[in-house]
């Protein structure tokens, strides 16, 4: 059969690109050679044919006038938006020749790219792009601006990020959001615990915010940022008091339950209302129900508890609740933080750190949440920006900073992109990137168990390319001859798929994914065999965190201080946006009406501040304005902000402006839930 891109006409098999647990299957509708509709994939076990207002309106963003066509470079200063198209043997020619004097001058290592999971395929992210760079010996990014903390921290207890299997939730009777606002940003979790309520399921939603989900709940209960690890003590407090474990599970399968049976005495429901806020009348009740519930109890965690200073430390707390009452042994039953662990590919096959040229230490690595600093304030400077997959001027933490960094007229930046960011109005060279339709790639989710293919359906837009085919151009034009740098798509698939270390995978490969468009990896239950934690056990008390001096039990640890504001600012992802991807759509922008500020009633008539007015966010990192809601949607001293909105489309509505780059306690992670700022009438 001929490739879907010479087929003019037809409905094509395809998965969606972005960074969404669901990884829905889709069917790409064309005619007359261009997509005229994308809808959900009813054959896809998992999403069933039902896809998110995002991605049904997909076609806007890939036909949108505003998407770049060409290479550009710089005419005008940095951020002012002056470009001259270029054609494509210039831009590369520019940049090798850029990378060449700045390594024989400086080292590989004043090169750094910077990259996340715009596009989820792993070819186009783990792939070429990590074995070029490794090639080059250049500075290595620390990838932490997401989930890097929750999963050091569940990885502690659990070995992995190795959850419940997402559909045999539909047998868990009850079902906890913790800290996740599944409406918005995993809707087929929602459809799962929908069908579980329909069999007499309680849906409970643990947030800062009444959101969609949260509305959703058969309960809600608001409870105080950062706290959580403090509400997850007083459950156990009351499960051991009352008898509610499962000794002879504990006994079998966790390290610990004894020490920890000991220490949670010291988190009794009223010293644990104290500090959450949440009544204690009401965590007896939820643990009652958690431990007295007739079937599985399941867990989804989410950003929430982990996007905080002790964000490590209260992940790897929640993850402990479901092995005091055994629930692992039950189908549904458990937690997903994520499930990435099951899915694993050949990591060293994709990105091949061998390439490092011999006799050459290992470079420098710089955490991605610290790029601020990294570009203003290292003793040996990076003098060159590699931006692809991602937004750093709005997505990163310390807005100001960042941007501080990207306006150094010594610093050659370059932005692969689809469209004229915020970041690629500081590049010096913006090089246009196909959208995932165009491209070959493999995907899988870290939340379902499917592994997915992606064969191209379009032909590149304009002149864009591939990530992988710009870093093929980029490995010639710097005289990189490696063999891997050379690979195909198809066979780097085939190399991901084949990882010694994950039986999981066993059989998979680029042809039957072809054939199949999508397959169900082998994974067996969480305590099939052995955990991958030091003991092979569910660690309650973990050596391994005592030797790295954090407490070996799970423990409340409250946030530090944060300056003299009265308000702790937490700006979460919205329902229209995928981060600050559609945030330059005006349909998505629309739907989403204005970037607000969820505020209490009192905190909001104490300084004179009425819904829908204009105010300004501050602290000592930046300001930010916004519309204020006013209500009862968040609890008082708590602000919520929604969506990675940017500065063309709403002035000043950049929240990470405001975002501390602090490191959260485990995984480098980011803290952008732990500010603090002030509020007043713009
Ligand atoms: N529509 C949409 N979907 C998305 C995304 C998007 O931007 N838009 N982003 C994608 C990405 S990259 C990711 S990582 C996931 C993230 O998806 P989620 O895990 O849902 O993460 P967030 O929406 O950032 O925050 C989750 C919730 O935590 C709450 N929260 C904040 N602090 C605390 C706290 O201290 N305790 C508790 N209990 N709750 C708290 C917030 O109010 C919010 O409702 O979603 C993915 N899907
Ligand atoms: N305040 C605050 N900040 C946050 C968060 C939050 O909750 N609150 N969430 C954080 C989280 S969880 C995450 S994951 C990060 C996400 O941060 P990013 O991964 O930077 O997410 P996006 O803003 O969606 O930017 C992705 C960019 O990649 C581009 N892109 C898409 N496909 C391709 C491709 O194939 N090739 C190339 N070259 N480019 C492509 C898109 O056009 C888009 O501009 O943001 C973090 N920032
Ligand atoms: S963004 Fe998420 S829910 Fe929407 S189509 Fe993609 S994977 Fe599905
Ligand atoms: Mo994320």
């Amino acid at each position: 059969m001929s490739s879907y891109i010479e087929q003019a006409d037809g409905v094509f098999p395809s998965v969606c690109s972005l960074d969404c647990p669901d990884q829905c299957g889709l069917l790409v509708h064309k005619r007359d050679g261009v997509i005229v509709k994308i809808e959900g994939d009813p054959a896809h076990p998992v999403t069933q044919g039902a896809i998110c207002n995002k991605v049904r309106n997909m076609t806007a963003r890939i036909y949108d006038e505003k998407r770049l066509q060409y290479p550009l470079k710089r005419i005008g200063p940095k951020g002012s938006g002056q470009f001259e198209r270029i054609g494509w043997e210039e831009a590369i020619a520019t940049i090798a020749g850029k990378w060449k004097t700045l390594i024989a001058d400086e080292g590989p290592d004043a090169i750094l790219p910077y990259s996340f999971y715009g596009n989820m395929g792993r070819i186009n992210t783990e792939g070429m792009g990590r074995r070029f760079f490794n090639r080059m010996n250049a500075s290595r990014l620390i990838y932490s601006i997401c989930e890097a903390a929750g999963t050091v921290g569940y990885g502690f207890t659990m070995g992995g990020s190795f959850g419940t299997d997402p559909e045999d939730t539909v047998h868990a009777k009850l079902h906890i959001m913790w800290g996740v606002n599944a409406v918005s940003t995993n809707m087929h979790q929602v459809t799962l615990s929908e069908r579980a309520r329909k069999n007499g399921a309680a849906v409970v939603v643990i947030d800062v915010h009444r959101n969609r989900t949260a509305k959703w709940a058969d309960w809600f209960i608001p409870i105080k940022p950062g706290t959580d690890a403090a509400l997850a003590l007083g459950l156990m407090h009351v499960l051991f008091a009352e008898g509610y474990t499962d000794e002879a599970f504990m006994a079998q399968h966790t390290v610990g339950h004894e020490a920890l049976r000991a220490h949670a005495k010291q988190y009794p429901p009223d010293v644990v209302a104290a500090i959450t806020g949440v009544p204690a009348e009401d965590i007896v009740k939820l643990a009652r129900m958690y431990g007295g519930v007739d079937g599985a109890a399941f867990i989804r965690i989410g950003n929430g508890p982990q996007h905080h200073d002790n964000g490590g430390m209260t992940t790897r707390t929640i993850s402990c609740l479901p092995a005091l009452t055994g629930q692992w042994l039950k189908k549904g039953g458990g937690a997903i933080k994520g499930n990435g662990g099951h899915l694993a590919l050949n990591k060293h096959a994709l990105e091949r750190p061998d390439l490092k040229p011999d006799g050459l230490e290992r470079s420098r690595a710089i955490n991605m949440n610290l790029i601020g600093s990294a570009l203003l304030e290292l003793e040996r400077p990076i003098y060159s920006l590699y931006v692809y997959n991602a937004n750093p001027a709005v997505v990163a933490p310390h807005a100001g900073k960042v941007r501080e960094g990207l306006a150094r007229e010594d610093l050659f930046t370059v932005v692969h992109e689809l469209f004229m960011t915020e970041t690629a109005l500081y590049a010096d060279i913006v090089l246009p990137a196909t959208s995932a339709f165009e491209n070959t790639d493999v995907y899988s989710s870290y939340w379902h168990h499917y592994v997915q293919i992606q064969e191209p359906v379009v032909a590149p837009y304009g002149e864009s390319k591939s990530n992988a085919d710009v870093f093929r151009l980029l490995a010639k034009a710097m005289g990189y001859e490696d063999e891997p740098l050379r690979d195909g798509d198809l066979a780097m698939i085939d190399q991901a798929l084949d990882n010694p270390n994950n039986p999981n995978l066993a059989g998979l490969s680029a042809a039957l994914l072809q054939e199949r468009q999508f397959a169900k990896a082998a994974v067996r239950p969480v305590l099939s065999g052995k955990l991958r934690t030091p003991s092979g056990k569910i660690e309650l008390y973990s050596a391994a965190m005592e030797k790295q001096g954090f407490p070996p039990l799970p423990t409340y640890i409250p946030l530090p201080d944060d300056g003299p504001y009265p308000f702790l600012f937490i700006p979460t992802a919205n329902h229209n946006f995928l981060n600050s991807t559609f945030a330059n759509n005006d349909k998505h922008a629309a739907l989403e009406k204005t970037p607000k500020l969820y505020m209490n009633a009192a905190d909001a008539a104490g300084i004179g501040i009425r819904d829908g007015d204009a105010v300004k966010a501050w602290n000592d990192r930046g300001a930010c304005v916004l519309t204020a809601a006013v209500g009862e949607d968040v609890l008082p001293g708590v602000v919520v902000s929604q969506g990675l909105w940017s500065d063309g489309k709403a002035d000043n509505a950049v929240v990470n402006a405001l975002t501390p780059d602090r490191v959260a306690d485990m995984g480098q992670g980011a803290t952008f839930f732990s500010g603090r700022v002030d509020v007043a009438r713009a």
